[in-house]
């Protein structure tokens, strides 16, 4: 009796166990994670670079949930670089938010005709999709925002909504970007805003914690090159930010590491990617999760990964 409950159970759940480097055979990258109806939703780009190339290919997102952390689903392909229709290409990073019941989906595509990489937005009434383009044109193009002599200075949007409803969307390479949504999400809210920060690369990230009664606000981030996971702490989603070091180290196989955080059944996690499935390198990456504590005064400790 009590075994066909269990297996029931983790079938709802999904019906691949998984463990780190996660969704073997695909090489995955660039976490994206929602929490939803009892579910963790995690978005990765996908590596489709062959053996030996020396290049990123990715063409679409893929969808992957759980209910327990351990028996996976694989829910397919809820949108592509292709739903973006002034895209070039590349689906690079992205984030995910709730928002008046809908799903909003910002990330990274090469613009078709504003050389350079650029930042749209898709919307779902579903986290498992479809997905269409929210506005039909760009929301971050390169031209807009031309702090480097670099194409890439305008990839890996991170999307926060504060208590207050004010909605964030942060961003960059080499130089971060700030500024705020309109409640739409769709249209920026004033302007953009450059946050100095030291060894600054990518992967801007920002949660929210309670603390001690206060609210800290996270920003973690890739500094250096290869790549390590640095986060700074504020008293608003603006800063200003105090830095807290590193708290994942650099992969042996890839330079990219991209972490976003989570709260899932009472735990915190941290997924990211290396290149540690069979076959993995710089650009057939393999996302992972790990599973770590708060202390006691808000901080992060070092999580180390799992490896092989
Ligand atoms: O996956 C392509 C790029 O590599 C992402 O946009 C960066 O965050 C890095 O992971």
């Amino acid at each position: 009796m009590f075994k066909p409950l269990l297996l029931a159970a983790a079938f709802a759940c999904g019906t691949a166990q998984a463990a780190n480097p996660l969704f073997a055979p695909l090489y995955t990258a660039d976490p994206a994670v929602l929490v939803d109806g009892g579910r963790v939703y995690l978005f990765t780009g996908r590596d489709e670079a062959p053996p030996e190339g020396k290049d990123y290919v990715m063409h679409e997102w893929r969808l992957f949930s759980t209910c327990d952390m351990v028996n996976w689903k694989d829910e397919g392909v809820p949108l592509n670089a292709k739903t973006f229709a002034w895209a070039k290409g590349r689906a690079w990073a992205s984030d995910i938010v709730k928002r008046h019941g809908k799903y909003w989906f910002y990330s990274t595509v090469e613009h078709a005709t504003v050389p350079g990489f650029a930042v749209g937005v898709a919307v779902s009434d579903s986290p498992t999709g479809p997905f269409v383009d929210a506005r039909g044109s760009a929301l971050i193009t390169n031209d807009m925002t031309k702090q480097t002599d670099i194409a890439w200075d305008d990839i890996d949007p991170g999307v926060f909504i504060d208590d207050d409803g004010q909605a964030y969307l942060y961003w960059g390479n080499t130089v971060l970007k700030v500024a705020k949504l309109k409640a739409n999400m769709t249209e920026l809210d004033g302007p953009i805003t450059v946050v100095p920060v030291a060894n600054f690369v990518e992967a801007p990230y920002v949660h929210k914690r309670q603390v001690n009664g206060k609210s800290v606000y996270y920003l973690s981030y890739s500094q250096h090159w290869p790549e390590e996971t640095a986060y700074m702490t504020g008293p608003s989603p603006v800063g200003p930010w105090t830095p807290q070091g590193v708290i994942m180290e650099r992969n042996t196989k890839t330079k990219t590491i991209h972490q976003a955080f989570f709260e899932f059944n009472g735990k915190s996690y941290v997924a990211y990617h290396n290149a540690e499935l069979p076959g993995g390198h710089e650009h057939r990456r393999s996302v992972a999760i790990e599973e770590f504590s708060y202390r006691a005064d808000g901080t992060i400790p070092f999580i180390h990964q799992t490896k092989a």
